[in-house]
C-alpha cells in the first residue's frame, strides 16, 4: 500500500491495451450446487440498501447479543460495524459445530515428509486443544482479553489452535509469516508491545528441518534493545515430547507448551463475549516508509465478512475439502483456511513446506489423496507450477469443482493453462482482488452467476461499490478506456478499523486523497483508496493495473507494467515477467523488462528479440523496452510477490536496499553483475 497521497495521473490519455475480451462461463452442474444464485442479491446490495444489508452476513454467526446499529459513523472514517453486538470467534468456528459435526475433520495437515501421515483433526479435537492451550495461555502465560501476543510460527496445525486460543480468550495475536526473519519479528513484537511470543521449536521447508526457536531468542533480544521485553515465550515442539531444536531453553522466559500443557488436560475456558468491535487480531504489512504497519481488524465485522466471502465467492459447503495454498502469516491465510472455512464447517487444508518439493507434483498428490475439490492459489505459484511441470496435473486423479486466484493481476495466458490444465477444463476460477486492509474481497465474479473473464478481476463483490477517480476526484466512467485510482465508495465489516496505534496514519493513508471534509459523519464523504490503479470496462469488471506507483508513464502514455509483462508471457519460452520504469531524460520513463524462463529453455539474443518483438505485436512501440534480460529467477517476497521495487533499484542503478527479507536474496547479486 502506497503512503503516497499524490498521484501523478495529469496525463490525460491512459493507454489501455488489453487483447482478452473473452468470457468464460460456468458449467450447468456447477450453478446447479452454487450457494449464490440469486440475481436479486445485486438489487438487495445496492447503495440505497446500505447499510442494512449487511445484517445478511452478520446471520451467518451465531451471536451472544445482537446489535444495537448496524453501522455507527460516529468516529468516522473508524467505522465500528454490528456496534453492540456480542460474539466470539472462537466459539463461532468451533463450538457451534459439535452438536452435529463434531466426528467431521477441521483440518488436514499434511507435513512435508511425505512418510509421516496425515493429520486429520476432527472438530472435536480442535474444540479440545484450543481449550487445553487457551487455559494454558490464561494460567502460564497471565493473559487476558485485549493484550497482544506475536505469534511467529510455521504451517502447522498448531497455528490455528494458537489462533483460535487467542480469540476464545478475547487475545489479539499478531501472527508474523514464519519465514520472516528475527529483525522483521522484533519490529512486530516492538510496535505491538506483546510481552509473550509463541513460537515453534523447527519446521521442514524443501528438505531442510529448519532450526525456528534460534531465530525467535534473537527476535527477544533485538525487541528487548528495542523496549520490549518478551518474558514468556512458548515453544511447540514440531515432534510433541522431543525438541527438534538445538537452542537452549532460557529459564525463567522459555515455556515448552507440550510438556506445559499436561497440567491443563480436560481443561475448558468459557468464550469470551467480545464486543463486535473489539479487535481480532493484528495483520502487519509493508508501507512504503519501511515501518510495517499492523493493520486492525474487529472481530464481528471481519469474522462476517469473510464468512460471508468463503461462502459465496469460494462457494464452500460443510461438505467440501478445501484447500488454500497462502501461508497462514498471510491475510489470505488468516480469512481463508482459518476463519472463514472454519466459520462454515469446512475441512481445510494446512500443509508444510513448498508446492514444488520434493517434485513438481507434490500439489497435486496432496490434491488427490485427500479429495480436494475447491483449490486456492496465486498467480506466483500458478507460474511456478507451469514453469516446473506443465503436464503434471494430469497425471493425477483430482477434479477441482472451483479454483480461485488472488494477490497479483493474472496474465490472461497463465489463467488459461490454469483453467485449461489445473481445472481441467471443468473448474469456475473467481480472479479475488483484495487487500490486507480489506480483510476479505473487493472485487470477483460471484461464481454462479457471473461470467469470468481472463485477466480481469470482476465487478465489486455484492455489497462493495467500487468507483475508479482521476487525480480530481471526477469519476472516470465505465468503458471510457482510461486508468485510475480505484476506489470503494462504501464502508463494509472487513475492512480493517485502524493502524494500530497510528490512527493519523490510517486516514491520511487510505481516505486523505479524497475526503473533502474531515469533520464529516457521513460514510459517502469517505471513499476508500486502495492504492492500484484500474480499468473499469463497459461490463463494470475491473482489471488490476498494479499499484499507483506500477504505472509506468511513458512520453505522456500510462501503460500498466502487467500488461506490457503479459504481452511478454505469450511467448511460449517465458515463464515469468517483471517490468520497471527506468529514468529516461526525454520519454520521462522507460519500461525495461525482465523476464525468467522454463526449465529445458536457454538464453539467446533470438529469443530476446522474440520477446521484443511479442512486445511490439500485443501492444506497440510505444511499449518498447529498453532491455529485455533473461534471468535465472526474479526476486521474491516470501509471499511469492516479484519484488518490482529491487529490479527497479537494479536497473536505476539505485540502492536495493535491505533485501535479507526476500525469499532469495543471492538472486540479487547475480543479476546485478548481469545487468552491469
Ligand atoms: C490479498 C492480498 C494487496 C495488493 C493489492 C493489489 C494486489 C491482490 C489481486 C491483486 C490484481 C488480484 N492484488 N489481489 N491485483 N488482481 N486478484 O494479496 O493482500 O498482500 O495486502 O496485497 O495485491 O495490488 O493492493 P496484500
Amino acid at each position: 500500500m502506497s503512503d503516497k497521497n499524490t498521484v501523478e495521473t495529469s496525463e490525460a490519455e491512459i493507454a489501455v491495451h488489453w487483447k482478452e475480451e473473452e468470457y468464460y462461463y460456468p458449467s450447468p452442474g456447477f450453478i446447479a450446487q452454487a450457494n449464490l444464485t440469486d440475481e436479486s442479491v445485486f438489487d438487495r446490495f445496492s447503495l440505497e440498501n446500505f447499510p442494512d444489508y449487511y445484517t445478511e452476513f452478520a446471520e451467518l454467526l451465531t451471536w451472544y447479543k445482537y446489535w444495537d446499529e448496524v453501522l455507527d459513523t460516529s468516529d468516522a472514517p473508524c467505522w465500528k460495524w454490528f456496534r453492540g453486538g456480542q460474539l466470539n470467534a472462537s466459539y463461532n468456528c468451533i463450538d457451534r459445530h459439535l452438536a452435529k459435526n463434531r466426528n467431521k475433520t477441521a483440518i488436514h495437515f499434511v507435513p512435508e515428509l511425505e512418510d509421516e501421515p496425515v493429520h486429520h483433526m476432527t472438530y472435536q479435537e480442535l474444540y479440545v486443544r484450543v481449550n487445553e492451550f487457551a487455559a494454558l495461555l490464561k494460567e502460564t502465560a497471565g493473559l487476558k482479553r485485549g493484550d497482544r501476543v506475536t505469534i511467529h510460527m510455521p504451517m502447522s496445525a498448531e497455528l490455528p489452535i494458537t489462533m483460535l486460543a487467542c480469540a476464545r480468550l478475547g487475545v489479539i495475536h499478531s501472527v508474523v509469516f514464519g519465514g520472516f526473519s528475527s529483525s522483521a519479528c522484533a519490529d512486530r513484537v516492538v510496535d505491538s508491545n506483546s510481552r509473550v511470543l509463541i513460537t515453534m521449536d523447527a519446521y521442514y521447508r524443501a528438505g531442510k528441518l529448519l532450526n525456528h526457536k534460534a531465530v525467535d531468542d534473537e527476535a527477544c533480544e533485538l525487541a528487548e534493545k528495542d523496549g520490549q521485553k518478551v518474558d514468556k515465550m512458548l515453544v511447540w515442539q514440531r515432534y510433541p515430547g522431543k525438541m527438534s531444536s538445538d537452542a537452549p531453553l532460557v529459564e525463567g522466559r522459555d515455556v515448552v507448551v507440550n510438556d506445559e500443557l499436561k497440567k491443563y488436560y480436560g481443561a475448558r475456558v468459557e468464550p469470551e463475549k467480545m464486543l463486535s468491535e473489539e479487535p481480532l487480531f493484528l495483520m502487519y504489512t509493508s508501507g512504503t516508509t519501511g515501518k510495517p504497519k499492523g493493520a486492525q481488524h474487529g472481530t464481528g465485522g471481519y469474522l462476517a465478512y469473510v464468512t460471508a466471502m468463503s461462502k459465496y465467492i469460494q462457494d464452500i459447503h460443510p461438505e467440501d475439502v478445501y484447500w488454500c495454498m497462502a501461508d497462514i502469516g498471510w491475510i489470505t491465510g488468516h480469512s481463508f483456511i482459518v476463519y472463514g472455512p472454519l466459520a462454515l464447517c469446512a475441512s481445510t487444508v494446512i500443509y508444510e513446506g513448498v508446492p514444488t518439493y520434493p517434485d513438481a507434483g507434490r500439489s497435486w498428490r496432496i490434491a488427490q489423496d485427500l479429495g480436494v475439490n475447491i483449490f486456492h492459489t496465486a498467480p506466483t505459484a500458478i507460474r511456478a507450477l507451469r514453469k516446473v511441470g506443465p503436464d503434471e496435473p494430469a497425471k493425477y486423479d483430482f477434479h477441482f469443482k472451483h479454483m480461485t486466484t488472488v494477490g497479483e493481476p493474472i496474465e490472461p495466458e497463465v489463467w488459461k493453462w490454469y483453467e485449461k490444465e489445473v481445472g481441467k477444463g471443468k473448474a469456475v476460477i473467481v480472479d479475488t482482488y483484495w487487500q490486507t486492509e480489506t480483510g476479505g474481497f473487493l472485487c470477483s465474479t460471484v461464481p454462479g452467476l457471473q461470467p469470468m473473464k481472463p485477466g480481469s478481476a470482476g465487478p465489486g463483490v455484492p455489497g462493495i461499490h467500487p468507483i475508479i477517480f482521476d487525480e480530481d476526484g471526477n469519476e472516470i466512467i465505465k468503458g471510457a478506456g482510461k486508468a485510475g485510482n480505484i476506489c470503494i465508495q462504501n464502508p463494509w465489516p472487513g475492512c480493517f478499523q485502524t493502524i494500530w496505534g497510528n490512527r493519523q496514519r490510517f486516514v491520511d493513508t487510505y481516505f486523505g486523497m479524497y475526503n473533502k471534509d474531515p469533520n464529516s459523519k457521513d460514510w459517502r464523504d469517505w471513499p476508500y483508496l486502495t492504492g492500484d490503479a484500474a480499468v473499469m470496462s463497459e461490463d463494470g469488471y475491473v482489471r488490476v493495473l498494479g499499484r499507483i506507483d506500477d504505472v509506468i508513464n511513458v512520453s505522456g502514455h500510462r501503460l500498466g507494467t502487467k500488461e506490457i509483462e503479459s504481452a511478454a508471457l505469450t511467448v511460449p519460452e517465458v515463464a515469468e515477467a517483471a517490468v520497471v520504469p527506468v529514468n529516461h531524460e526525454v520519454k520521462g520513463k522507460e519500461p525495461e523488462l525482465y523476464v525468467s524462463l522454463k526449465p529445458g529453455y536457454e538464453a539467446s539474443p533470438e529469443l530476446v528479440q522474440k520477446v521484443a518483438d511479442a512486445i511490439t505485436f500485443e501492444i506497440g512501440k510505444i511499449a518498447k523496452c529498453r532491455n529485455v534480460w533473461i534471468v535465472p529467477d526474479m526476486p521474491k517476497t516470501r509471499s511469492g510477490k516479484i519484488m518490482r521495487r529491487v529490479l527497479g533499484a537494479i536497473s536505476n542503478k539505485g540502492d536495493v536496499g535491505n533485501v535479507m527479507t526476500l525469499a532469495n536474496p543471492e538472486i540479487v547479486e547475480e543479476i546485478q553483475k548481469m545487468v552491469g
